[in-house]
């Protein structure tokens, strides 16, 4: 499959990883918005949040607590930000869903 992180989960494209399990995939990103950004993935290709399934509740729940963990980890205590784009109006420009987590730095409001 043509899909870039499919690819990141399979090794075929290297990635900063900071975490792995058999369901998801934790990185930094390549174009990182603030000292923390990171992405959370599953393993199993998802194009866009409209494609998320009644059989993907427990694997989204999964991808939030990992987010959540891992934003600890990074020194996020003091607050943090999750982001997921869903298509071309939203954002998206990966179609493989994905969570951002940002921090170490205040998040204002509205984002762009
Ligand atoms: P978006 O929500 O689809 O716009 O976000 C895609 C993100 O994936 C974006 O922040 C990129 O910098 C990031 N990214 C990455 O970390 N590694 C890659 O190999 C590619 C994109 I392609």
């Amino acid at each position: 499959m043509d899909c870039l992180f499919c690819k990141i989960v399979n090794g075929a494209i290297p990635a900063r990883k900071l975490y792995e399990d058999d369901q998801v995939v934790a990185f930094h990103d390549i174009g990182p918005q603030a000292p923390v950004h990171f992405l959370v993935i599953p393993k199993k290709h998802i194009a866009t949040l409209h494609d998320i399934g009644e059989e993907d509740k427990a694997l989204v729940g999964h991808i939030v607590h990992t987010a959540q963990r891992l934003a600890r980890e990074q020194g996020c205590e003091e607050g943090f930000r999750v982001v997921m784009n869903c298509n071309e109006q939203g954002g998206q420009t990966v179609y493989h869903i994905h969570m951002h987590v940002l921090g170490q730095r205040q998040m204002h409001w509205p984002p762009g």
